[in-house]
């Protein structure tokens, strides 16, 4: 079988594909990207649903390698929407030559570990084989979308989307009855920005969510000058953090020091600034001890519960099954207020399950929603999810697929004891898989792949991998941080709980971004201990 050979393969061409092809060209590597849809973006090419906008302020989820492309880039808004990041990448992409470096519409159908030549066999979905010395996964976290398996779909006459793989053309549902499940960042995107659209709008609920107001604004000239001027410290400043913002929670302990007047204070400037920093920029301490997560707790119920008019409703939209911040905090813009609205209804889901779809629309329990649409904000099998579906075979034949339906393990998510030269960006059991600033984190991670790539190669070696007495230490110390947290007793797609028969781990590294750059700064300077390199 004829394959084409190149020195590096990239799975993905969204923002950590983009910016890996660049980084392993520029090193001097012959590299090759597999992206399967037809464009660049990633995550933010797909999630093309009404509504959909970042919400990490767009002066820091960007790309701070080029000094031209800071210079040529203007932003819109402080949180823009996603057309608008999707251009960045288009532009990113074009700017750097990275087009011809990718195979579109192309997906990795198997990836094999060949022991003899060092070397990785990629079979793709399009009859294509490719050989490379170094596979890269920028396959994303949330990249594979969790599908609803609703008895009788093949009977409704209407049309279902899934917010994860929306048409690129419009979707006309103006006047139409949309359904929507799911409730996450998702679907409070859709839900408040379709409300006043649509005829009726049905939330089929079936956990309620805490969300944060956020305070988006435009980006005249003015302000863009000024973030251009703040560029080089905020370039710094985001690798110094906890979360890979430019804002910190405050000082471990320093919460006991303070009234709850005090505290208070610290909640509502944190609520008053509109974004992640009333998730990430509050106390430690609400993360790990139920009397200071209760105290947050109640601050936002508060504040969300003054958006609803009809008291009963806002029972049933405030959560009261967990507390806040033990779940990914989405950002809404008239969410809750959404629901005041005469056309918007909830229907709990929890109380009395779906029981499955009709001609005209959906059934729950004995009671019929009619709906012309019905939209999926459904989540992701988050982190493991496309990679497990790749085919991926390591040293011996062994399955990634496998040993991740068992145990889901990774050296400081950057490489897989077995799987040698196979290194992830935003892998399992790193920060990038959900708990930091995922422009930050994936160039962290980018830079140190490639110049861990590099001195494979320019110590004559030919492979490099983690031995597993490194790896075991890692997930460890990645287990003792996350079972300290009251994450960890919350089911969500950070614990995989939301994928039925997936191991139970929090997925992300929640000890410290800042922490973890340090970390692997030092395995790099000491020459990389507890990595196995074979010649
Ligand atoms: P999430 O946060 O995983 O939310 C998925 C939503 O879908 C959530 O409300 C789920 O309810 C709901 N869901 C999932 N399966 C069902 C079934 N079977 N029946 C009813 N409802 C269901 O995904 P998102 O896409 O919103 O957000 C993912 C991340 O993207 C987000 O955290 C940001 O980082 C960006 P459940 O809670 O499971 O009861």
């Amino acid at each position: 079988m004829s394959s084409e050979q190149f020195d590096a393969l990239v799975v993905g061409a969204g923002i950590s594909g983009l910016y890996q092809t660049y980084k392993l060209r520029e090193a001097g590597f012959s590299v090759r990207a597999i992206e399967s849809a037809p464009d660049v973006g990633g995550t933010w090419y797909w999630n093309a649903y009404p509504g959909c906008r970042v919400d990490s302020p767009a002066n820091i989820y960007q790309y701070w390698f080029s000094q031209a492309l800071l210079d040529d880039w203007d932003w819109s808004e402080r949180f823009p929407a996603q057309p608008e990041i999707k251009r960045y990448l288009q532009h990113v992409a074009r700017r750097f030559d990275l087009y011809s470096a990718i195979e579109f519409e192309t997906r990795v159908a198997s990836a094999e570990w060949l022991e003899e030549q060092a070397q990785w066999r990629v079979v793709t979905d399009t009859g294509k084989t490719f050989t490379a010395r170094y596979l890269v996964s920028c396959v994303g976290l949330l990249s594979t979308p969790k599908v609803l398996s609703i008895p009788d779909q093949e009977t409704f006459q209407g049309r279902v989307y899934y917010t994860a793989r929306w048409p690129q053309q419009p979707v006309d549902l103006n006047g139409q009855r949309v359904g929507v499940i799911g409730n996450g960042a998702t679907g409070i995107q859709v839900i408040q920005t379709l409300a006043p659209e649509v005829s009726e709008l049905t939330v089929f609920q079936r956990t309620p969510q805490y969300a944060v107001r956020m305070k988006n604004y435009k980006v005249d000239k003015h302000i863009m000058s000024d973030w251009r001027a703040d560029y080089p410290h905020i370039s710094k400043l985001v690798h110094t953090t906890f979360g890979g913002f430019t804002w910190d929670p405050a000082e471990e302990g320093h919460a006991a020091t303070l009234t709850p007047e005090q505290r208070n204070d610290v909640y509502e400037e944190c609520w008053a600034d509109g974004s992640l920093k009333m998730f990430v920029g509050t106390f430690p301490e609400t993360l790990v001890d139920p009397v200071m997560n209760a105290e947050l707790t109640e601050f936002v119920r508060n504040k969300i519960r003054v958006q609803i008019n009809d008291p009963v409703l806002a029972n049933k939209l405030i959560p009261s099954d967990h507390g806040y911040g033990l779940k990914r905090v989405p950002l809404e813009s008239g969410y809750y207020e959404a629901f005041n609205r005469p056309n918007v209804q909830l229907v709990d889901v929890k109380a009395e399950p779906i029981s499955g779809f009709y001609e005209g629309g959906l059934r729950v329990g004995d009671k019929e929603y009619p709906l012309d649409v019905l939209i999926m904000a459904t989540g992701f099998d988050a982190g493991t999810g496309t990679l497990s579906r790749m085919g991926v075979r390591g040293r011996g034949g062994q399955s990634l697929a496998a040993l991740w339906g068992r145990d889901i393990r990774t050296t400081l998510g950057l490489q897989v004891h077995g799987f040698p030269n196979l290194f992830l960006i935003g892998g399992p059991l790193s920060p990038s898989a959900a708990f930091c600033n995922v422009q930050t984190c994936v160039q962290q991670q980018i830079d140190w792949v490639t110049e861990a790539i590099s001195h494979v190669r320019e110590s004559g070696h030919r492979s490099m991998e983690p031995t597993l007495e490194r790896e075991e230490e890692w997930v460890r110390h990645h287990d003792e941080v996350a079972n300290a947290t009251l994450m960890v007793t919350v089911d969500s797609w950070y614990t995989g709980a939301n994928i039925q028969g997936k191991q139970r781990r929090l997925l992300s590294y929640i000890g410290g971004a800042h922490v973890y750059r340090e970390l692997c700064e030092e395995i790099q300077q000491q020459g990389y201990p507890g990595f196995k390199l074979t010649r």
